[in-house]
């Protein structure tokens, strides 16, 4: 029975399920674009399959994955050639560059500064914000008793970062939580992945080459060739010897290539 893969052309997470679908080559998984942009996550059809609203979400042999670790770890367990079983060092890792204060998604929303923030009122952070708060109106409208205390929380949230790309609200928090971002994005790629990234192939690195990919698209990358200076640009040091080698190792894979086709995210 194929498996259906939830997933967006231009989501972080999405992107690290596709990786080890096409890496593993994992056969039988159909791709179900959800458009994020237009907040299709908060569809009550969509709830009633992953209660976080999130991506990626995967239906496979009766069951339903709703968060990227347990996605990536059962397709390493189905494919043709089985990952082994994570360890706890790569365990950990994941766990920690899943955490909130280190979200690949933040990255592509700060702003640190008004040049910053007019890029972004200007171009796809405002579009997202504006396209998912617009759903989000129309669902609360709904009145739908089941989701509307989840719709509020989020539309709460969603608009407090539209206000401020539209002007309405002070950006001061935002540029501050945007720098304290930005310097934790930093303690990973300088701190916490040479300390932890190991150099066998493992369940772990689909995570982390979606995070660092996602972290280089933010920093100005626009394809493979440029994924390792956009990265040193922006944190103004040569990136680690292993995260290099890391890179280099995977940013001229098929898979990186395939996931990354359109544009890298
Ligand atoms: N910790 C969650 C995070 C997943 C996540 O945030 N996914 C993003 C796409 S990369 C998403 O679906 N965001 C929709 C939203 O938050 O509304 C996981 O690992 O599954």
């Amino acid at each position: 029975m194929p498996a259906t893969l939830y997933t967006f052309g231009a989501s972080v997470w999405g992107a690290a399920a596709e990786l080890a679908v096409h890496e593993l080559g994992v056969p039988d998984v159909e791709f179900k674009q959800t458009n994020l942009l237009q907040g299709e996550n908060f569809e009550p059809a969509f709830i009633a399959k992953n209660p976080n609203a999130t991506l990626p979400t995967l239906e496979a042999d009766g069951k339903t994955f709703t968060n990227t670790t347990d996605v990536v770890h059962y397709l390493a367990t189905i494919a043709p050639t089985p990952l082994p079983e994570p360890t706890a060092e790569q365990k950990e890792l994941i766990r920690i560059i899943h955490e909130d204060q280190y979200d690949p998604n933040f990255a592509l929303l700060q702003v640190r500064n008004p040049e910053e923030l007019a890029a972004a009122a200007a171009g796809i952070p405002k579009a997202f914000v504006a396209g998912r708060q617009a759903t989000l109106n129309r669902l609360i409208d709904t009145g739908n008793p089941a989701h509307l205390d989840f719709w509020k929380a989020k539309a709460e949230a969603n608009g407090g970062l539209l206000a401020t790309y539209e002007g309405t609200v002070a950006p001061d928090g935002l540029f501050a939580a945007s720098n304290a971002h930005n310097d934790r994005l930093r303690e990973v790629v300088y701190t916490i992945l040479p300390a932890r990234l190991q150099a066998e192939n493992a369940e772990a690195d689909f995570h982390v080459v979606a995070w660092l990919t996602r972290i280089a698209a933010t920093s100005g990358a626009t394809g493979k060739a440029d994924v390792t200076s956009a990265l040193e640009k922006r944190f103004g040091a040569a990136l680690p010897a292993n995260v290099k080698t890391f890179l280099d190792k995977w940013t001229p894979k098929e898979s990186w290539s395939k996931v990354y086709s359109a544009a890298i995210h």
